[in-house]
């Protein structure tokens, strides 16, 4: 079947855009492009989640914060989504002698959503389907696409091959991506993937007397160093944990005892809360999942082909912001749409130009935070540096922004936030101390006065640089 057009007079109203992969951003893709008047063909090698009764796939819930809200709002699909997410305004800090600990996130209307990842994904791909322009293909799994001629090779549940092509492929068909294989063979074309040691485990903590067992509006978090667990609330008022541990450590627990055992050692309070049965139970359920960072540049091929989502970046889940960043790429794709009327052979390069900087700071950080909780983050730590870079945000809102404020509250670009937290650092750590007059913000190239330190902001640098110096 032949969808493209050759037309170079062609308008968007008859323009082909095939999306492959019907995941949270092939899915929200669908909307933006169906939005702008494409024709719209989405391939996804699932059957219908909409219809199935079990869905495996990657954890549970998701952490939706402002990038994702923003990306969602463009095309209506805001409201629907907040409404079934749980807000979270603060973590909540376990220790290991079970005392609890709130951190807000920031203030009143800053917080973040646990959502349903299948919930999402439905009704992202109900919202594509309001579009009569778009079709949804189920049991579509791309085998191979040409880079000569753009024809796509599809398997279908029947077993038959369909060939199919269209005037741009956008490949959102996540982290082990089958459109990428086809940028791997071009010249100048980077790629590097790296699995972290470490892997996680999903398991449910279900209510009590019908009601949530612990305080539903937070993230709760257990900062162990080389151990770590985190639970999300969802809407039946269960909690999913997610364990996250070295594989190593994985093969050492065995038996439903060492599993006891180990959360005897580790995390005590959630013993009662998740239940000795179902804890033996469900720990072994399902091995533990592998998690994999991907960086590649560029995200396109000439004006035919481009990558969004994991396919273009997985990033290790270690800053919530994965999801968030996929639905930004769309969102950023779609502005630069606007600028240059759509024509594929400027937005494509444009995109890359753009977004890559981006995608590679927020991979970067991600990666970062694995390494710096797995190696020192205990609760105690954890507390205390939150608590140092509320205070001083508290103190001089408009001079130092906690770097995990920029990246899950602002539309801040990633690769921004990095400079402006490297420059707050400096300054956290003396080094800038005595810059008086000079720029304030670092990271502006162009030459202009910015404005100096006040002498009370200054005092209040030293106070807490002391604090950290500790
Ligand atoms: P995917 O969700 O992987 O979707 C890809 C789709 O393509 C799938 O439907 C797949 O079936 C389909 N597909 C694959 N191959 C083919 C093929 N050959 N042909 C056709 N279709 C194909 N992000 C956040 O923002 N917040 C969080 O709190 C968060 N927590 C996370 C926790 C964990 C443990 C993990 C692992 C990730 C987390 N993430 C989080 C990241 C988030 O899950 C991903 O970034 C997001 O799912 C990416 O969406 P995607 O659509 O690009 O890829
Ligand atoms: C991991 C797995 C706390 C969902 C990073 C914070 C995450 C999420 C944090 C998962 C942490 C870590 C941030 C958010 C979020 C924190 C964040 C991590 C959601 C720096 C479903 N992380 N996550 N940072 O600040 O910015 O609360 O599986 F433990 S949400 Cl690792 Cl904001």
């Amino acid at each position: 079947m032949d969808y493209s057009t050759n037309d170079s007079k062609s308008t968007s109203k008859n323009k082909v855009v095939a999306v492959v992969g019907g995941g949270l951003v092939g899915a929200l893709n669908a909307c933006y492009f169906a939005k702008r008047g494409f024709q719209v063909e989405v391939f996804e090698s699932r059957e219908d989640i909409r219809e199935a009764k079990i869905v495996k796939g990657r954890s549970i819930n998701l952490a939706l914060s402002h990038r994702g809200r923003q990306a969602l709002k463009q095309v209506g699909m805001e409201d629907t989504i907040v409404s079934k997410g749980i807000p979270m305004h603060s973590r909540m800090i376990h220790s290991l002698n079970g005392t609890q600990s709130p951190i807000p996130y920031g203030k009143k209307g800053q917080y973040i959503l646990s959502v349903d990842r299948a919930n999402l994904n439905k009704e992202l791909l109900s919202a594509a389907e309001t579009y009569s322009t778009t079709k949804l293909n189920f049991a579509h799994k791309l085998l191979n696409w040409s880079t000569e001629t753009g024809a796509m090779t599809f398997l279908r549940a029947d077993g038959a091959k369909e060939e199919i092509q269209a005037d741009l492929i956008v490949g959102c068909d996540g982290a082990f991506s089958a459109i990428r294989k086809q940028f791997l063979r071009q010249s100048r074309f980077n790629f590097s993937q790296t699995y972290i040691p470490h892997g996680y485990l999903e398991l449910t903590m279900p209510p009590i007397n019908g009601e949530f067992a612990m305080k539903p509006n937070y993230l709760h978090i257990w900062p162990r160093n080389t151990f770590m667990m985190i639970a999300l609330p969802n809407l039946d008022k269960t909690f999913t944990c997610t364990l996250f541990m070295p594989f190593d450590e994985f093969e050492n627990v065995t038996t439903g005892d060492q599993v006891i055992e180990f959360f005897q050692k580790y995390f005590p309070d959630t013993i009662p809360l998740i239940g000795a049965d179902a804890l033996k139970r469900d720990y072994f359920r399902l091995p533990a999942q592998a998690m994999v960072s991907v960086k590649c540049s560029p995200y396109h091929l000439s004006d035919k082909c481009v990558l969004m989502g994991d396919a273009a970046h997985a990033v290790v889940p270690f800053y919530g912001q994965g999801m968030n960043a996929g639905f930004e790429d769309c969102l950023v794709f779609n502005e630069i749409m606007d600028q240059l009327n759509e024509d594929f052979s400027a937005v494509l390069p444009e995109y890359t130009r753009v977004r890559v900087p981006d995608d590679h700071a927020i991979a970067d950080l991600a990666m970062y935070n694995y390494v710096e909780m797995r190696s020192h983050v205990n609760s105690k730590w954890f507390l205390f540096r939150k608590y140092v870079d509320n205070t001083l945000h508290m103190i001089m809102p408009r001079t130092v922004i906690p770097l995990y404020t920029m990246v899950t509250f602002t539309r801040i670009r990633y690769h921004e936030a990095v400079k402006r937290w490297h420059w707050q650092d400096k300054v956290r750590k003396g080094e800038l101390i005595l810059t008086r007059g000079t720029q304030r913000f670092s990271s502006c190239n162009q030459k202009r006065r910015c404005s100096s330190l006040s002498d009370k902001e200054m005092l209040i640098w030293w106070l807490a640089m002391m604090i950290c110096r500790g």
